[in-house]
């Protein structure tokens, strides 16, 4: 009901609409209206009610949810089946739990604040609350457990793009990460449930950094969100929809013609490690060598210091500068 509402407000917006009327249209009593238009606007919309006159939509939340990231949505089904929550554990484990129970290519969970959100191998992702965009997408290619790594290229391709478009100087650092002015706006979790020679269904995890104010101490140095370079708010539910919208449109190019080119062209322009000095760290490990491709694959070529060329595998390995985080 408070759905149904919400859209008559909407398609009405700026102007008054009586209770009465409100209250015929929808089969239930002003009294019943008055407690919806309250619930609504502790969901953060604003609503002046005046008598005699009823109730006018004024402003609408920067809200993460279905209603009001959808108006944006350009897609066929990534974000069609929608499932936002004020606060959970993590977006993926949440996405991972709904497809216990149903998969549904094209799903997307968002949050306004994750409690333990994930990085990867392990680490942890600050999330604070209605700053950021926390969301998980849950893809079902028909591929090989071996070409996931592929996703999050796409992942990136399309926060990039959607960046971009936006005016935003952004970087890719290969593979899951966006930076502005050398430092992470952007991280992607890609998790996958798999068999031998076939994926079940994979989860892309987006974390963007978006008005943020500060971050943790030990993060000073390497994180930063759009808001501080930008000096200003940025729409997170805009910014959600065309992250949602270039993601189908590259994901669907690599669906029908099984190659992710067009997308490893954008990593390969947008690239902050191409050309630079870079720390391969594996485990314990760390090998210093040039950056110097992407391939066809997604995977990085680097060389060492001996003139041999490697291709490091994504998902293994974290890549750093020399002298800091890119
Ligand atoms: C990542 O891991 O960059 C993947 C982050 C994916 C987050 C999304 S949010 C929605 C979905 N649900 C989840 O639970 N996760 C995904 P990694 O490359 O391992 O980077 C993690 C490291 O980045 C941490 O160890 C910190 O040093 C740093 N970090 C943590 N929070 C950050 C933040 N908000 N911004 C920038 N850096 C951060």
């Amino acid at each position: 009901m408070k759905k149904k509402i919400l859209n008559i407000l909407k398609k009405y917006e700026g102007e008054y609409i009586s209770g009465e009327r409100l209250s015929e249209e929808l089969g239930i009593t002003r009294a019943g209206i008055w407690k919806h238009m309250k619930s609504l606007k502790e969901a953060g919309y604003e609503i002046e009610s005046v008598s005699n006159k009823g109730y006018k939509l004024i402003g609408t939340p920067d809200k993460i949810d279905e209603e009001e990231v959808s108006p944006f949505l350009k897609t066929k089904y990534i974000g069609r089946t929608f499932n936002h929550h004020e606060e959970i554990d993590s977006t993926n484990t949440e996405a991972k739990r709904e497809c216990a129970k149903n998969i549904i290519e094209g799903m997307v969970v968002t949050a306004e604040a994750q409690t333990k959100g994930k990085g990867r191998l392990g680490r942890q992702w600050e999330s604070p609350k209605s700053t950021g965009i926390w969301m998980s997408i849950v893809l079902t290619p028909e591929i090989s457990p071996v070409l996931a790594p592929k996703t999050t290229i796409i992942g990136a391709a399309a926060v990039y793009s959607a960046l971009r478009d936006m005016g935003i100087d952004v970087g890719i650092k290969w593979p899951n990460d966006i930076v502005v002015a050398g430092k992470k706006v952007c991280g992607i979790l890609t998790e996958m449930n798999a068999e031998i020679d076939r994926v079940n269904y994979i989860i892309l995890g987006i974390g963007i950094n978006v008005n943020m104010d500060e971050f943790p101490e030990e993060l000073n140095e390497k994180a930063t969100s759009l808001k501080v370079q930008l000096s200003e708010e940025v729409s997170r539910k805009e910014l959600t929809a065309k992250v949602l919208n270039y993601l189908e449109y590259y994901y669907d190019l690599f669906k029908s013609t099984g190659s992710i080119k067009e997308v490893i062209n954008i990593c390969r322009k947008g690239s902050v490690l191409l050309g630079k000095e870079v720390r391969v760290i594996n485990g314990g490990q760390e090998t210093i060598c040039t950056a110097l491709d992407i391939d066809e694959d997604g995977e990085l070529i680097v060389k060492y210091k001996d003139g041999s060329l490697h291709k490091v595998l994504s998902g293994e390995v974290s890549v750093r500068g020399i002298y800091g985080y890119v």
